[in-house]
Order: structure tokens, then C-alpha cells, then sequence
């Protein structure tokens, strides 16, 4: 029977829903179970790429609840659509930076990534599907969109029936007219990070005594930490905590915060801490870094890589540029300005690096919620950051803590926080936002806590194809060089979650204070206040302070 013979065509009505937010399309797993769900957005991606026939396209997921039974219907869409490869993660399994390395090494036209990343997983949970593009990176806004547009009007898709791919053995099989090929999920992720970082040097302080305590939360993590950290470094395997990734990531939120790893963060705080504690999330983008005694805020640990990075070998010619997300604290603009290299502010979302990376004009890039990365992929990768920051206590012979301290000496420190207010009616959220748009475009008001610089609601320019994006966060600009942004999360699957950004500059090193909460405060009162969050809300608090 010929290839053509087997595609059926299922007639469908178009679902109005399927708008990807910060990270791709995100829902709850029974919205996604629903019946053509899946396949009418697999199928409106296929219909807006266009791809030649015979392209080869990456599948991967962070193993949560439902990542193998969309990876079947994915396969037979393919099938259908005239792809020639599918390259697949063994059963299933590619964190999200693996993912990316993948596309670039195998020249992929792109790849489909299931995740739904920190969001909870399990049948309850969420579920999330996210096209990557060429060059191992989101797919932009532009396409993102035209991917939205096609599911509205979509009223059949193409399939081949066919019975499941095992897809638990790595090797290369011929189904229905496509090579399938299946490979391990950690090998070729492992061989990057080895490129890029000194091993034997991480070997040697780590038999010296140099300890590490991570939590892969039960997401796709673990094979890889055990693989680098238990392997490769000789770290015990006690050192990786919950290492086998769960559907349900143990009925966890593997989101790597002080509040939804609770565990890790009070050894950090106790006398037994480690020399270097982290986490990551679900699909393994994102990091959180403790030391004993603390927590690096992210924009902190962005800048810090940027003033260290020349120790790293995969770093040794310096890096030409970097970029922050907007909400980002601008600790790392003071260490781009002392090396005089450019240094760009972004929406935020991943995507808004890529062509910034792929042009050269940056080679590291960091975002406020515990993401870190450089040129080696194009999405951010948390144990490259883990390695970042073992590398550099290995080769500095310093703590972590002093790495810190004489940091902030010579650039100052930003106080950092973000309080999230979850709104389950986001009507209210959209009220209370309009009315900040509104604000933003007004003549400044005097407040009567601190002097305003400016107020505005962030517009990006691509520097690289000039495409706009505005509506990207609500900033009040102080004249003390305090700041306060205000977002609506992107990445929810039910009501609606204000983001509100914190960031207080300390140049005076004799008054630091490890309690980022009590210096932050008033301009968290004064965040609320302005925004009339309990008018709106009914909140009188923030719902969690990271
Ligand atoms: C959140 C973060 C944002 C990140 C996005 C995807 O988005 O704040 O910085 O890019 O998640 O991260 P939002 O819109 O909810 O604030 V992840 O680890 O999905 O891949
Ligand atoms: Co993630």
C-alpha cells in the first residue's frame, strides 16, 4: 500500500482557545485530552510551516502526564504531513535545552517540545506543547501568532493510523514511509556541557570536599544531573534528590523557588549546608542557586557569570554582548558597562534572545524567574547554570558566598523580589492592568513615598528584524534608582497571575543584609497602593513573595 493511501483526513471544528502564551501552547491536561484537540494544532503548525517534504523535526518532553500519548499523535501527523525524520528523546524524555542542542546538532527543521515546564503535571495538572524553530529556538511571535490564526480556521487535519511506536529503544526504524530515529536523551546534552566546562577541575575540588546538593524535583533532571554530577564528577548519588522524572513530579510544583522547594532552601539556611545547593524545573530550563545562608537572586547570578565568565574555558575570548528580560535587576547592566559591551533589555520569553544569540551580538542572557543561558542552545538551561557556578568555585578557589561578596563590593547590590498575586477572576486582573496602561501614558503623578523618574509600558524593538512588540510590562522608574514593573503572567492555565517586580540598588556594602524581604517592603506597599491591587482584587497580600 503506498504512503499516500494510508492518510486520513478527519474533518473537525476549529477550537477558538489555542493562543500560545509566553512558552507555547499551555492547558490543562483535560482541555488538551479533548477530543482533535491536539491534532488541530499539530495540524495548523504543519499548515502555517509549510515544510518541505522530507524534513527531519526533533519530539521531546519532560515526561509528564500525557508526554506519551501525545508524542503517538504527533508521529502519526507527521507521518501525514510529508515529514521525512522524527528524531525522538528514549521514551519520550528531552529536557528543554537537550531539546534545542538536538535541533541544531541533527539540523533539524525544528522540533515539537511537550512541557508545560514549572506548572504542575498529573491529570489535574497542566500540559505543553511548544515549536522550536532551525536554530534550536522558539518559535518568534510573528509565527506564533500565524500558528494561532490557522487553529481558528482549521476544519480537517491528516493522520496515519498506525499502531504505537515503541519508542523505548534507541535506534533507527522506517514507519509508514519516515525514519524514526530514537536516542538517548542525556548523551549529546552531556557532550556540550563537557565542551564548555573544565570537568577535571570540578572532579578534583569535589574529591577535595567541595559538596552539592541537587533536586531534580521529580522532573526530566535527573537523568541528566545523575549523569554529569553522579558519572562524570564523582559526586555521590545521594547528592541528586528526587532523580527519576514522575507524570506527576511526586504531586509536587517543580518550579525551582525558595516556596516550592522548601526542603532545599532551609538546609541551605542551616549549619549542614552544602558548599552549592540547586534546583531546577520540570523541563529543565530554569535554575535557583543557594548558598549556605542565601539565595542568589537571578539577576544577581546573571551578572555575576558575565564578571567570571573568562575563567570558564567554553567562555576563555570573553563575551561579545548580553541581554536581560525587562523585569530582570539591572545588575548586570553595571558589569556590561565595566566591560563596555553592549547590553540589551528584552520582553520577556526566551524567544526574544534568539536572534540577538544567533546574530553574535550577545553571548549570555539571563530572565528574572531563575534563567540563565549563553550561544551553547537556544533556550536557557539550568545545569549549565549549576556548572557555571561549580566551575567558577572550583577554578576561583573561593566560596560561593565570597564569590558573592566581592561582587556586590565593587558593583553594588540590587535587592530583589517578585510577589505574585493569583487573581482566579482575571476580569479583575485586566481592570486593574488597564488601568496601569492608562497611568502609564498620563503626566507623571507626584507620590507621596518616593520621587517617580518615569512610567511607561515597555515596547521592543528587534534590533536584529525590527518586529515590535508592545504591552510588555508596566514600569515605574524611580529617581533613587529603585523600580517597580508590573506584568500578567503569560504562562497560566486558569485565572490570571500578577507579576509585580521589585528592585532596590545598595551601593553602601557595610549595609547589606541577607533578608532581601524587609528592605523590599515598603516599595511592595507602595507597589500595591499604586496599583490598587485590593480594590481590584480583594487582596490585601501577596499570594507567594520570591
Ligand atoms: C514565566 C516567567 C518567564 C519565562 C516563562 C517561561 O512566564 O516569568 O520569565 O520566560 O515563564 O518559562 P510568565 O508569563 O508566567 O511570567 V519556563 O521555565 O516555561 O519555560
Ligand atoms: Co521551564
Amino acid at each position: 500500500m503506498s504512503k499516500e493511501t494510508n492518510i486520513h483526513t478527519v474533518n473537525c471544528t476549529a477550537f477558538q482557545d489555542q493562543k500560545p502564551g509566553t512558552a507555547g501552547l499551555r492547558k490543562k491536561v483535560a482541555v488538551i485530552r479533548q477530543r482533535h484537540y491536539l491534532e488541530t494544532y499539530v495540524q495548523s503548525v504543519f499548515n502555517t510551516l509549510k515544510l518541505p517534504a522530507g524534513s527531519a523535526l526533533v519530539i521531546g518532553g519532560d515526561g509528564r502526564f500525557f508526554n506519551p500519548e501525545a508524542i503517538q499523535t504527533i508521529i502519526q501527523i507527521a507521518a501525514a504531513n510529508a515529514i521525512g525524520k522524527l528524531i525522538i528523546g528514549k521514551d519520550g524524555l528531552l529536557s528543554t535545552p537537550a531539546a534545542s542542542n538536538l535541533i541544531r546538532q541533527q539540523g533539524a527543521a525544528g522540533g515539537f517540545i511537550l512541557t508545560a515546564s514549572h506548572n504542575p503535571g498529573g491529570p489535574d495538572g497542566d500540559f505543553g506543547i511548544k515549536y522550536n524553530i532551525a536554530n534550536g529556538g522558539q518559535a518568534p511571535e510573528s509565527m506564533t501568532d500565524a500558528f494561532f490564526a490557522a487553529s481558528k480556521v482549521i476544519h480537517q487535519y491528516q493522520l496515519v493510523e498506525l499502531a504505537p511506536v515503541d519508542i523505548s529503544k534507541t535506534g533507527l526504524q522506517r514507519v509508514a514511509g519516515i525514519e524514526i530515529l530514537i536516542v538517548d536523551s542525556v548523551t549529546d546534552y552531556t557532550r556540550l556541557l563537557q565542551e564548555l566546562f573544565d570537568f577535571d577541575c570540578m572532579a578534583n575540588a569535589m574529591k577535595k570536599g567541595l559538596s552539592l546538593q541537587f533536586d531534580a524535583l521529580h522532573g526530566i533532571t535527573g537523568p541528566y544531573a545523575t549523569d554529569i554530577f553522579c558519572r562524570l564528577l564523582g559526586a555521590p548519588n545521594s547528592s541528586v534528590l528526587n532523580a527519576i522524572p514522575l507524570p506527576d513530579f511526586g504531586g509536587g510544583h517543580p518550579d525551582p523557588t525558595p516556596v516550592d522547594v522548601p526542603d532545599l532552601y532551609q538546609l541551605a539556611l542551616s549549619s549542614k549546608s552544602p558548599d552549592l545547593l540547586a534546583a531546577s524545573d520540570g523541563d529543565g530550563d530554569r535554575n535557583m542557586i543557594l548558598l549556605p545562608g542565601q539565595m542568589v537572586s537571578p539577576g544577581d547570578s546573571l551578572a555575576i557569570l558575565l564578571a567570571n565568565a573568562k575563567s570558564i574555558p567554553g567562555y576563555r575570548d570573553g563575551i561579545s554582548g548580553v541581554a536581560r528580560s525587562m523585569p530582570t535587576s539591572a545588575a548586570v547592566d553595571r558589569v556590561a558597562q565595566h566591560l563596555n559591551i553592549p547590553c540589551f533589555e528584552t520582553p520577556t520569553g526566551w524567544r526574544y534572545f534568539c536572534n540577538l544569540l544567533d546574530s553574535g551580538d550577545i553571548g549570555l542572557c539571563g530572565e528574572e524567574s531563575f534563567g540563565t543561558g549563553s550561544s551553547h542552545v537556544r533556550e536557557k538551561d539550568g545545569l549549565w547554570a549549576v556548572l557555571f557556578w561549580l566551575n567558577l568555585i572550583a577554578t576561583s578557589g573561593l566560596s560561593g558566598n565570597q564569590i558573592l561578596a566581592n561582587h556586590w563590593r565593587q558593583f553594588g547590590r540590587d535587592y530583589y523580589q517578585r510577589y505574585d498575586y493569583f487573581i482566579p477572576d482575571s476580569s479583575q486582573a485586566d481592570a486593574l492592568f488597564n488601568e496601569l496602561k492608562l497611568n502609564a501614558e498620563l503626566p507623571l503623578v507626584e507620590l507621596k513615598e518616593r520621587q517617580l523618574k518615569s512610567i511607561d509600558n515597555f515596547t521592543y524593538t528587534d534590533p536584529i528584524d525590527g518586529s515590535v512588540s508592545s504591552n510588555q510590562g508596566v514600569r515605574l522608574q524611580f529617581v533613587d534608582e529603585s523600580r517597580i514593573i508590573y506584568r500578567l503572567s503569560g504562562t497560566g492555565t486558569s485565572g490570571a497571575t500578577l507579576r509585580v517586580y521589585l528592585q532596590q540598588l545598595e551601593t553602601n556594602t557595610t549595609q547589606h543584609t541577607n533578608n532581601p524581604g524587609d528592605v523590599l517592603k515598603p516599595l511592595g506597599m507602595l507597589a500595591a497602593r499604586y496599583a490598587r491591587i485590593e480594590h481590584y482584587t480583594g487582596l490585601t497580600r501577596a499570594t507567594a513573595i520570591i
